[in-house]
């Protein structure tokens, strides 16, 4: 066996070249003393960070984690894992793993019982719905919860409390990709898969860093290209990464200006007869919405979009703005390329997929850029084929599948339903067995509008879950202040180690992460996954699920939920299964889950579906319809392309901010590092954040590789060193910071202000000026 850890070669130019590799062993520091090779019980998991989903094998010995592998069985990754997959033994092992709940008396936390603790927090819940109603309690929690996680809190929330309250970063995430797929198709979630990245001729990533942040998924279409050497990787971006190395075409934009481009793109299809007209005479609607839509940026931000249908030709003269002369002035991009971008969508021979991640979807007009690309492969009928489709790709392991799949945004229940519709709460009042008037009509807080209500007092108690907000959300500084106004304020927080946001805890619940808990995640594919316990957690670490559990139960809400503590997962999972068959978003048994490298849904008799809305491939389009995007009923099985406009972004350089400023990662870690940080191998790797800074704006202001320098925004202020000739490089004019270092917070600087449809912050857009030291 060799091990992981100890190729030292593989960390160093595995990180550059987003480097994937299979055969390895990553062995647990804390167990490195003894040879893994003996009585290691080997069993299946999945990989606790990116949304790629990877199976892992995981070795355990006595309960504990001996060791790691790629699972060769997991048709997802094959057997390979990135730097982060041969780091999972590491981040359970911390030195300083939260274990005893703690309770704040007289200002400082201190150490109490579970009983104590979890009394606690159901006391001042009750107390506060009692005397507050149920828009006074909230709930925050995480695309890296657990399928029953998720469950769990939604249905205490919305079954118990009647309040809608209940969010998930994944709002920071996937929710303009979710308004995006609800607005065109009549369902969340992907019609392709994987498989496509192995079978596409063009693969256009639209602002996405797949090396660095989908490195196994990237490895795919490295091997397709391998394979394949006409095969051609269009990088659109704001920014060169290590994605960009291996592209044949570099396109580089403007912030904002991607509207634009994908519209130029439209009105070139248009002008060179590149468009499949029987594909959209079947398959397509046209309509347009509310424009001017604003950015979220004033307290109690409310919007509706009012949808209007439109035709082909008023779409082609809404297209006559965007000419390739003007879209190259806006956009930067040479009408040149712009031309090989749609000759390339319109060739018929050719199969293009699509695929994006932050970039479009943090965008004041996430929802809009989503629509847009659809619109792309609508038009040219790139979609439903093997190879050719429109792909968002999911961050998180479990936003899928728990936020999304589950529902635990707050307009949401289960299944694509929401809570604003009678129908569906009237059919989740029957699975819940609970009067339907006890289902809250009114949708609950977005994530940015729950935390400023916390800051005005108006949500009074708020537990977060498996989330680090104060570290995560934009223009921190507003809602840390907010969070520290005391006057009845009462925050509790499960995590596994103590944080930024465990700092401002009333009531600190240690959690049992990852293998130390049997578990449930789904993927960017539609793949549920399903794992055993296999650790036993450090004592006096509880799931996060029995949390929640527990603290129902005390509240007299434990009629809702399973009680037996060796079946309850299993329980809930079922139960949630039910909202999900026989409308298109049927997820597998239990049972079939547990003898499976997961099952991509809809799964009807036992038999997964690759591609949705395909004959032959998914069971709820009938025979003779080719392709049907059934869940749109609104438009008869049609999908619809939008007349969305370029609109500028919330703030924009000037003379006295005059950079772009965006954020973003880095491959070595996983958000607010709480974890990979904690592995010493990559935290020595990258140890601490810093400002990527054109050499030609550093050369003006004569700053040199690594001095310290200071980034204002109108927001905040932060001092970190400047980095110039990196891995990445930024244009002349912008500025990168990625958001891992708690001590050096990214989101001080950024901007608050969100997609008006999604309610997505935009962090990849404010203006800054750089200061010398
Ligand atoms: N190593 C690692 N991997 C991860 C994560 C991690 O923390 N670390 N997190 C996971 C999660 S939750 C997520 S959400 C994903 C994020 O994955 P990505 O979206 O790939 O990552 P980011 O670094 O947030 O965003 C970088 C991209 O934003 C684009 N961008 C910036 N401005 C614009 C714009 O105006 N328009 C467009 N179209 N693009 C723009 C840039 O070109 C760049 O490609 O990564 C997942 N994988
Ligand atoms: N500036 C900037 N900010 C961003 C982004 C950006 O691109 N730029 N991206 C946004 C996006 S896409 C995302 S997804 C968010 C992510 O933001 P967060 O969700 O805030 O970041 P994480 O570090 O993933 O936080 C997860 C927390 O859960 C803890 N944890 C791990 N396992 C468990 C468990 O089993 N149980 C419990 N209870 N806790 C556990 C970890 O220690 C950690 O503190 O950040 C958003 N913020
Ligand atoms: S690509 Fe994502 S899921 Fe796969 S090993 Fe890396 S971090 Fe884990
Ligand atoms: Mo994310």
């Amino acid at each position: 066996m060799r091990d992981f850890l100890s190729r030292r070669d593989f960390l160093r130019t595995g990180a550059a070249a987003g480097a994937v590799v299979g055969g390895l062993t990553a062995i647990n520091p804390l167990e490195a003393g003894a040879a893994p090779t003996k009585d290691v019980a080997w069993e299946k998991s999945v990989c606790r960070f990116c949304g790629t989903g990877c199976g892992v094998m995981v070795g355990t010995r006595n309960g504990k984690i001996v060791a790691v592998q790629g699972d060769e069985k997991n048709p997802t990754n094959k057997g390979l894992l990135c730097i982060k997959g041969y780091s999972l033994p590491g981040i359970v092992s911390g030195q300083d793993r939260l274990t005893s709940p703690m309770i704040r008396k007289g200002g400082k936390l201190v150490k109490a019982t579970w009983d104590e603790a979890l009394d606690l927090v159901a006391r001042k819940f009750g107390e506060t719905l009692k005397a507050h109603g149920p828009e006074s309690v909230a709930m925050y929690g995480s695309g890296q919860w657990m399928i029953t996680d998720g469950y769990a809190a939604s249905k205490w929330f919305r079954a118990g409390m009647g309040s809608n309250n209940v969010e998930a970063n994944a709002r920071l995430c996937m929710a303009s990709a979710v308004t995006g797929f609800m607005t065109t198709f009549g369902s969340d979630e992907p019609m392709g898969c994987y498989e496509d990245l192995d079978l596409c001729d063009v693969l256009v990533l639209w602002g996405n860093n797949m090396a660095e942040n989908h490195p196994v998924l990237f490895s795919r279409v490295l091997e397709n290209k391998r394979k394949n050497p006409k095969m051609q990787l269009i990088d659109l971006a704001t920014r060169r990464t290590p994605s960009t190395d291996a592209a044949d075409l570099y396109v580089e934009f403007q912030p904002q200006t991607d509207l634009a481009l994908a519209n130029g793109i439209c009105h070139l299809l248009i002008k060179k007869g590149l468009v499949d007209r029987d594909f959209v005479e079947k398959h397509v609607v046209f309509k347009k919405g509310k424009t001017g839509i604003g950015y979220g940026l004033e307290d109690r931000f409310k919007f509706a979009d009012e949808a209007k249908l439109s035709t082909f030709d008023e779409f082609t003269t809404f297209l006559a703005d965007y000419s390739p002369d003007k879209v190259e002035k806006l956009t930067g991009v040479p009408v040149a390329t712009l031309e090989r971008l749609a000759d390339t969508f319109g060739n018929s021979k050719l199969k293009v997929m699509s695929v994006w991640c932050m970039g479009v979807n943090q965008h004041s007009r996430g929802t809009w850029m989503n629509n847009l690309i659809y619109n792309v492969h609508l038009l040219t009928g790139q979609i439903c084929k093997p190879g050719a489709t429109p792909m968002s790709l999911t961050g998180q392991p479990s936003a899928c599948g728990t936020v999304r799949e589950v529902g635990t945004l707050a307009h949401r229940l289960p299944a694509d339903m929401v809570v604003m519709n009678p129908e569906h709460r009237a059919l989740a009042a029957k699975i819940w067995k609970v009067p339907v008037e006890k289902l809250n009509p009114k949708p609950g807080l977005n994530t940015v509008e729950m935390f400023r209500a916390f800051d005005r007092g108006d949500i009074k108690c708020l537990w977060i879950q498996t989330t680090n907000p104060f570290v995560s959300m934009p223009n921190l500084n507003r809602y840390r202040k907010g969070a520290k106004k005391g006057e009845g304020r009462f925050i509790v927080v499960s995590d596994v180690y103590p944080t930024e946001t465990t700092q401002f805890a009333d009531v600190i619940l240690p959690a049992a992460m990852w293998v130390e808990r049997e578990g449930m995640f789904g993927n960017t594919e539609r793949r549920t996954q399903q794992w055993n316990q296999l650790a036993t957690p450090p004592k006096g670490c509880m799931a996060d699920d029995w949390q929640i559990l527990e603290v129902a139960r005390r509240m007299g809400y434990g009629h809702l939920f399973p009680t037996d503590p060796k079946t309850y997962v299993r329980e809930l999972f079922e139960e949630y299964r039910q909202f999900t068959l026989g409308n298109g978003k049927d997820v597998a048994s239990y049972e079939d889950l547990k003898s499976h490298r997961g099952l991509r849904w809809p799964v009807v008799n036992g038999k997964e579906t690759a591609r949705r809305y395909v004959e032959g491939e998914d069971p709820y389009v009938k025979p003779g319809e080719g392709i049907k995007f059934y869940k749109n009923k609104a438009d008869a099985g049609k999908a619809v392309v939008w007349l969305r406009p370029f609109e500028p972004a919330a703030e924009a350089p000037d003379k006295d901010y005059p950079l772009w400023l965006s954020t973003g990662r880095v491959i070595e870690h996983w958000h607010t590092g709480t974890m990979t940080r904690r592995v010493p191998q990559l935290n020595r790797a990258v140890p601490k954040a810093f400002v990527e800074v054109h050499p030609e704006d550093a050369k003006a202001l004569g700053i040199q590789d690594g001095q310290t320098v200071r980034v204002v925004s109108r927001r905040g202020t932060l001092d970190l060193p400047a980095r110039i000739d990196g891995r990445c490089k930024v244009q002349k004019g912008h500025l990168f910071i990625p958001f891992f270092d708690e001590s050096l917070l990214a989101n001080l600087l950024t901007l608050d202000s969100y997609c008006p449809i999604s309610a997505e912050p935009d962090y990849k857009k404010c203006s800054a000026r750089l200061e010398r030291v």
